[in-house]
């Protein structure tokens, strides 16, 4: 077991035994997807003090049906690149759960997603979706496409032919995507043009992450990084420590990290670094943002370019280095397993008072291990980076209403949120047994919700 050390009492043993059950089903069902056995690994392990002390959600086969995607599409996008060649990618939606609301959750382009991938991040995403309080089941979709050699013409007919496809399977009340890596506001409003045009219908509430120019949410494409921060503030003040004066490193440079980027020097930290894909950057004068968001959000280009207006700082090849940096608080922003547990060792041997996910699944199992092990303050991703969903769901109450909210009320509707994330975490690690573990907390708290509804659904 990697999250629970030990089974303590005899029920506890009985419910671990189940869950390495229904876990050995996992590996059958599903092999070689190393991230979805990863995730599902966490989230099982997580739930051994629940089920110990309520034993009916084991009677009830809950684990093996939430485990299970209530459907999974895998479709092929053929498109013509700018020499006229045929390319043919594939595409995925992982509708996984739709017990408390519409599918949802947002879609990722990267040479890199498979099927294990989806269903990783569409297992994580419905208990994250449950733990923000909001009508929203889970779901995750893709596409292996590299949208990083592309031209803008290639990726707008990609995803024209990518939503011809995926069209039929969403809708404001079946299934709602917004983006993830490599699909931001650009992405999503080719997705929508090209979904109204087949649909023939304005349905604003289809997508989130949508422009304001067509009814998309003021602080939508602040939110996971916002959200993010104001959960290390929760996190530090209930160990009587505050986020002002404290050195932060952030990894990537895509949009989770460029908006914790700005929350966290907003509330007086020290943001000293941050990454993409090829290297990172180290500025011990404190990581200048506007640069940042020229480089990466307006000419698309590669983070050493930092270097060249500002020539104090250092830029290193490889991701990994940046966490040999000492700091305070680590927010890596980027993508699954980039801290392993060579790299969380450093970061505590480094002196790392809390680190706090706004990526997906970035720490190993191992790594949370040592986070856990050394009392170190861990922040889960499901629990963290909830943020962006939660606003998500705050755009489809606002398309559902016809009117927009201001960026002050999202904003602070937002920051209700996170602390709510907080303290059900915090008392659930409480209630069963593991108090501080936000962890076990965090899992508890979102798959309970999901589970207690599904009962009252009857075996669906
Ligand atoms: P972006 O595409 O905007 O940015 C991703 C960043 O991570 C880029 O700097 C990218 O570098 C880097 N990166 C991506 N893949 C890798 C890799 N394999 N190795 C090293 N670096 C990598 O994505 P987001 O900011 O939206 O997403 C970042 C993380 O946050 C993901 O885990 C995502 O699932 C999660 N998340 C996103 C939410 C959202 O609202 N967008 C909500 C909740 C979680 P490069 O440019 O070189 O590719
Ligand atoms: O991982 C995530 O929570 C997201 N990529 C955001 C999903 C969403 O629907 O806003």
């Amino acid at each position: 077991m990697a999250i629970l050390k030990e089974a303590k009492t005899m029920e506890e043993k009985v419910a671990e035994h189940y869950v390495n059950k229904v876990y050995r089903t996992v590996i059958e069902r599903n092999p070689g997807e190393s991230e979805f056995h990863q995730a599902a690994r966490e989230i099982f392990d997580s739930l051994v003090p629940l089920f110990a002390k309520y034993p009916h959600y084991m009677e009830q086969g809950i684990l093996e049906r939430v485990v299970e995607p209530e459907r999974m599409i895998i479709f092929r996008v053929p498109w013509v690149d700018d020499k006229g060649k045929v390319q043919v990618n594939r595409g995925f939606r992982v509708q996984y759960n739709s017990t408390i609301g519409p599918y949802k959750g947002g879609i990722r382009f990267h040479p890199s997603v498979n099927a294990s991938i989806m269903k990783f991040l569409g297992f994580e995403q419905i208990f994250k979706n449950a733990l923000t309080g909001l009508p929203i089941g889970g779901g995750k979709g893709g596409s292996d496409f590299d949208p990083k050699d592309k031209s803008e013409g290639e990726i707008m007919r990609f995803i024209q032919s990518f939503m011809t496809e995926l069209y039929r399977h969403i809708g404001p009340d079946i299934d709602v995507p917004a983006g993830d890596i490599g699909v931001g506001a650009r992405e999503i409003g080719y997705m929508f043009g090209q979904y109204k045009r087949i649909r023939g219908a304005f349905e604003a509430g289809v997508f989130t992450g949508k422009s304001p120019a067509y009814w998309g949410s003021l602080g939508r494409t602040e939110a996971t990084g916002y959200g993010a921060v104001y959960f290390a503030q929760e996190m530090l003040k209930g160990r009587g420590m505050k986020l002002r004066g404290q050195t932060v490193v952030v990894s990537g440079s895509g949009n989770v990290s460029i908006y914790a980027m700005e929350k966290a020097q907003a509330l007086g930290a020290k943001v000293v670094a941050c990454s993409d894909s090829n290297g990172y950057i180290y500025d011990e004068k404190g990581i200048n943002l506007a640069t940042i968001k020229r480089i990466k959000e307006v000419e698309r280009k590669r983070i050493k370019e930092y270097v060249n207006v500002h020539p104090h700082a250092k830029y290193t090849e490889g991701c990994s280095g940046i966490w040999s940096i000492p700091c305070d608080i680590a927010l890596p922003c980027a993508t699954q397993n980039e801290i392993d547990e060579a790299s969380a060792k450093l970061l505590v041997k480094n002196g790392v008072k809390a680190v706090v996910e706004g990526a997906n699944m970035p720490c190993t199992l191992e790594a949370i291990d040592v986070f856990l092990d050394n009392d170190i303050l861990y922040g889960p991703g499901k629990a963290a980076n909830a943020g962006g969903v939660a606003v998500s769901a705050l755009e489809m109450a606002q398309n559902s209403m016809r009117l927009p909210w201001t960026f002050e009320e999202v904003d602070r509707k937002l920051q209700e949120i996170m602390k709510k994330i907080y303290r059900q975490s915090m008392n659930a690690a409480e209630e069963f047994g593991y108090p501080g573990n936000l962890v076990i907390g965090a899992n508890i708290a979102g798959f309970k919700r999901v589970a207690d509804a599904m009962i009252v659904q009857g075996v669906i």
